[in-house]
């Protein structure tokens, strides 16, 4: 081998080893159909949506979408891409682990960390629990739902009043135990169940700026369509991760 195809060689096994390590701190891989919406600018990624803006019509219109995807959760990314710069350990670490012990974080980081890992975690989540294909809840999900929730109507109604109630900003949650136990919970701001050692099954934005295009103030019916637009399959893989206690974000 000459010297410069070595070097070449040796910079192409160095840049296997580092895609090879990266990944442990993308936590929502980019699928190879879909480009990536944001430029990677360190160890964090806005992960893909998986359909199109417009899927969710008419109960989510695709400006929404755009906006909040491409503006909010990228805006999350570049924040914590910007934390990890002179916080290298962040981009290596789980976000589980990091989420789950912030009081373990520097108190100069621990408030942006709380609300951008916070809102990086949240918006995957709510990526992958939507899309154009809902289905209904079946199976396992459906008797713990039976069980824990009074059945589907009124977990639904349960949940859409949680969501109505949280005052200003923040999330209405499913959260699931390692049993499989569910229960409906809301979180101020970009909190997510994992800050309490919980898991979030599924949730819904309630702040404005998932549904004030399209129903300004009306966030009860914002949440009453919002149902039209959950993959069940999704939070099927999800509850039983959950059990399997593979469950990430
Ligand atoms: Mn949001």
């Amino acid at each position: 081998m000459s010297a410069i195809s070595r070097r070449h060689f040796v910079t192409m096994a160095a840049g296997i080893a580092a895609a090879a390590v990266a990944p442990r701190a993308v936590f929502a891989q980019a699928t190879a159909a879909a480009p990536a919406a944001a430029p990677a600018a360190g160890p964090f990624v806005l992960p893909p949506l998986t359909y199109a803006f417009n899927a969710l019509e008419p109960h989510i219109d695709a400006r929404t979408m755009e906006i909040h995807h491409d503006r909010h959760h990228a805006a999350y990314v570049a924040n914590l891409n910007t934390i990890a710069k002179t916080n290298p350990q962040l981009g290596s670490s789980k976000i589980t682990d990091v989420l789950g012990n912030l009081n373990a974080l520097n108190d100069d980081i621990k408030f942006a960390v709380r609300n951008n890992l916070g809102g990086h975690a949240n918006h995957t989540m709510f990526w992958e629990i939507m899309g154009s294909n809902g289905g209904k809840p079946e199976g396992e999900v459906l008797a713990a739902i039976d069980k824990d929730l009074g059945g589907l109507e009124k977990f639904q109604t349960d949940f859409n009043a949680a969501g109505g109630r949280q005052f200003g900003s923040g999330w209405v949650f499913v959260t699931v135990t390692k049993e499989g136990k569910l229960a409906i919970e809301t979180r101020p701001n970009q909190d997510n169940p994992i800050m309490d050692g919980k898991r979030a099954l599924m949730g819904n934005d309630v702040w404005e700026h998932a549904y004030y295009l399209n129903y300004q103030n009306r966030r009860a019916d914002y949440l009453k369509a919002w149902w039209n637009t959950v993959n069940w399959t999704k939070i099927a893989e999800r509850y039983a991760a959950a059990k399997a206690g593979t469950l990430g974000v």
